[in-house]
This record gives C-alpha cells, structure tokens and sequence, in this order.
C-alpha cells in the first residue's frame, strides 16, 4: 500500500488573494481542479502547487498563515515571485507552451528569459516535493507547467520511486511539436516519470513519434526502453466524478434555480456555450456560426437564445485581451443586428458562474454548442451530458476536443467551418 499520492501541478485547487489586508481562499476554477479534486479528497493525499498569490503580496506572518490553513486541507503551496509569475506563467507555460501545443505556432514566443524560469521554478516544485515525499509515496506530476520536473525527481530519488506523468492539453504533431527550441529537455524531462499519460491516443501517437524521431528511443506497445528503465505510455480519457456531480443536481439551491431559468427562458430554446477566456476554445467561430444560423433560418428569430458564459482567464496575456475585445464586438453586432424590443439572440456573461447557476443551466439548456479548436478533452461537454438525468438534449462538440472521440453519439463538427 502506498502511504500518499503527492498530486502536483502549477495551480492548486484553491486560490489565495488579499484584499483590504485580508487573505481569502476561494476554490479555483478549470479542469484540472475538476478532474483532480476528487481524488484528492478521497485518497491519502497531498497537493503541491502555486496558491495563485505572488511572494511579494504576502508578510511572513500572512505566509505562515497561508500554509497552516492550506496543510489543514492536505494542500502544500510553492510561492511564486512576480517576476517568475511573468517569465515562467505568463511567459513559458502560457506563451510558449499553451500555443504550440494548441497549433498556433505564430502565437508562440521562444524566449531564454521565459526557458531559464521554467528550468528555475521546476526546480522550486521539486524542492517542494522532497520536503513531503517518503519512500512509499506516489507521485503524481500534472500537465505542461512541470514537464521538467519528473526528470528532476528521478535523478533525486532514484528509479524506485513511482513517478507518473499527465498532460491535460494536446501533444501535438512531433512537426509542430519540433520547433521548440528547448523540445530534447522537454522530451527527457517527461521521460523521467514510469507512467506517462494522455487524455487521447493520438496524442499517445504524437509523443511516441516525438521521442522516436527526436531521441532516437523505439517503442514496443507504448513502452519505451531507456537503458535501465521502461517507460509506460498510454491514453488514460479523464472525466468526471459522475456520482458526485449528479448528486450536487438535487441540492435545494440548484432546484430553485432550474425553475427560476425555466420560467425566464420559457417559449425559448436554449443554446449554451460555457468556456475560460482563450483563443484556443473557438468561440468566435462558434459566434459567427450563430449568426450565421439566425440569417439564414430567420424563423428561428425570437424564438432560441445562446448563452455565453466566458470565465475570465490569464488576464496579463496580450492575447486573452485582444479575444475578449473581439468576443465583444461580435456579441455586440450580432444582438445590434438581431435584436427585437423583446428579444435578444445572445446572452453574454463575462464573469465567473456559481456552480449552482451553471448546474442549473446544464439542466434547461435544450444545445450544448461546444466547439473548441483544440482541447485536450474538455470536461464541459461531459458535464452537459451528466446533466442529461432524462436524456434529451444535443451535444454539438467540436472534433477538435479529446471528448469527441468519446462522446460519439454527440453532433461533431468542424470548428472552422461555419
Ligand atoms: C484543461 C484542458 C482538459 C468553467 N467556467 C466556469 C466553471 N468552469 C469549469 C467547468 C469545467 C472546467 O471549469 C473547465 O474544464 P475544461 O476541461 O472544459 O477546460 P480547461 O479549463 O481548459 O482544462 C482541457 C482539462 O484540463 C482536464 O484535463 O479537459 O482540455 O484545457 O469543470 O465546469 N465553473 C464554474 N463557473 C464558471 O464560470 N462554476
């Protein structure tokens, strides 16, 4: 029997600020959270990661404040300072890595002051994880903040300690995959983990071919042999805690809330679109299909509204701000062009949704229009149809969401074409 699972991943499940002098802790959204945190509240566990505040924001006495409250829910924070917040969050993961990964090549920025942060903090999650590994433990290493870190860990701790590695987001094509300058220590660093797992076997596919062609390692049934060691890699689809999810449906809240949106979407039917902020997830796309469809089907006109829901995301990214603005127009000339006194096409929420809205929104909703460009799987479109308790509604599920080769029955489409 193991003694614990040390899950680690940038983020933790919770996120830490201070306002007015004082520290609040509130549950993170996205979904690693969502796929991991049932794990962790149902096994001998420990989670490592950034409690989402910068070193400089908090005292010491706030600081020790901060991870007594954090090790009463089995949680161990690494502090970040800004300026690795900027060059290894903001610059390496969500700059370089984030993009290429997702097939925007042109977005991604391949710079040395981002690559030395990444080395510098995957060195600061390592130290984090010798301060609680014992042997016996299991560790756990999540997505692409910290793929240099099972690598890290087995030149530490030696090839007996169980090391596994998950990646939440596409392995791309080894063509798109090979033009990260730093892609040999990438390779080798996730190389360091036993187990090495992804949501989808094409990207099982990407990886292996990656490290064939780039390391030279061949592959017998997704085991590569690596002198002393063998790696194990397979696709390992995440989902949801259905049990729990379903049971969070009949809470009193969430009840009055499906009659509440019943009634003020009556006569409607309701389409809805529920994403972070990010270039990655379509949502242009999915606008200009909607308008699309309002002009050419005009019957459809006063009588279906989509939903919007976009959580704010990475809000020091360039990028994000310049989606957002064109989320904005859009919505804006889409309502201006359809709109009747009564009546308007698009109901565009920027902010972050209580669960109990959104789970009461899964409920009413008659689509389910998720269109991702590329998603490593996308969580969103599992809760849809956890929601389904009757079984009717309409999955519309992009074929660039990992889900899509699960979720078969769902109505895929092509994200690009509108
Ligand atoms: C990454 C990969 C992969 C979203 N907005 C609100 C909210 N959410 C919740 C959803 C869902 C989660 O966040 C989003 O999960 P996804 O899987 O759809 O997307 P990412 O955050 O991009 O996750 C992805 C995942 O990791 C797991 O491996 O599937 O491909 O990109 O649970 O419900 N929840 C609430 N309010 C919101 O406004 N309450």
């Amino acid at each position: 029997m193991p003694n614990k699972i040390i899950i680690v991943s940038n983020r933790l499940p919770v996120r830490v600020s201070k306002s007015n002098n004082a520290i609040s802790i509130q549950p993170s959204i996205g979904g690693l959270a969502t796929g991991l945190k049932h794990i962790h509240e149902k096994n001998p566990c420990i989670w490592i990661g950034w409690p989402g505040i910068s070193l400089e924001e908090v005292s010491w006495s706030e600081r020790r404040y901060i991870e007594e409250n954090l090790a009463e829910r089995s949680l161990y924070p690494v502090f970040l300072s800004s300026e690795d917040i900027e060059n290894y969050y903001y610059g390496f993961c969500n700059s370089t890595i984030w993009p290429l990964f997702h097939y925007f090549p042109e977005k991604a920025r391949f710079e040395e002051r981002f690559w030395h942060a990444y080395q510098r903090v995957n060195e600061l999650y390592l130290n984090a994880v010798l301060e609680v590994y014992r042997d016996g433990d299991i560790i756990w290493v999540h997505d692409y903040h910290l793929m240099l870190l099972p690598l890290l860990l087995r030149q530490k701790l030696g090839n007996d300690a169980p090391i596994g590695f998950f990646l939440h987001i596409p392995f791309p094509s080894s063509e798109v995959f090979k033009l990260m300058p730093w892609r040999l220590e990438i390779l080798r660093g996730i190389l360091g983990a036993d187990l090495v797992g992804f949501h989808t076997y094409g990207y099982v596919r990407h990886f292996l071919s990656a490290v064939r062609r780039l390391l030279g390692f061949e592959n017998k049934l997704g085991r590569i042999f690596i002198e002393d060691r063998v790696v194990l890699v397979d696709a390992f689809p995440m989902g949801i805690d259905f049990e729990s999810f379903v049971s969070l449906l009949s809470d009193n809240e969430v009840r009055r809330k499906i009659e509440e949106y019943k009634l003020s979407f009556q006569g409607l039917k309701v389409i809805l679109s529920v994403d972070r902020l990010d270039y990655t997830k379509g949502i242009p796309q999915r606008l200009l299909a909607y308008e699309r469809f309002l002009s050419k089907y005009p019957e459809y006109i006063g009588k279906v509204v989509l939903v919007l829901l976009v959580s704010p995301s990475r809000i020091g990214v360039k990028e994000y701000a310049e989606l957002k603005r064109c989320i904005d127009e859009l919505v804006g000339r889409i309502n201006g062009r359809f709109s009747t006194l009564d009546w308007s096409p698009i109901l565009y929420v920027y902010k972050f949704t209580p669960l109990q809205d959104l789970l009461a929104l899964y409920v009413v909703s008659d689509v389910a229009l998720i269109t991702p460009l590329y998603d490593g799987m996308n969580l969103v479109s599992k809760e849809y149809v956890a929601a389904k308790e009757g079984g009717d509604g309409v999955l519309i599920l992009s074929e660039g969401a990992g889900a899509s080769s699960e979720l078969v029955e769902a109505l895929i489409v092509n994200p690009n074409n509108i």
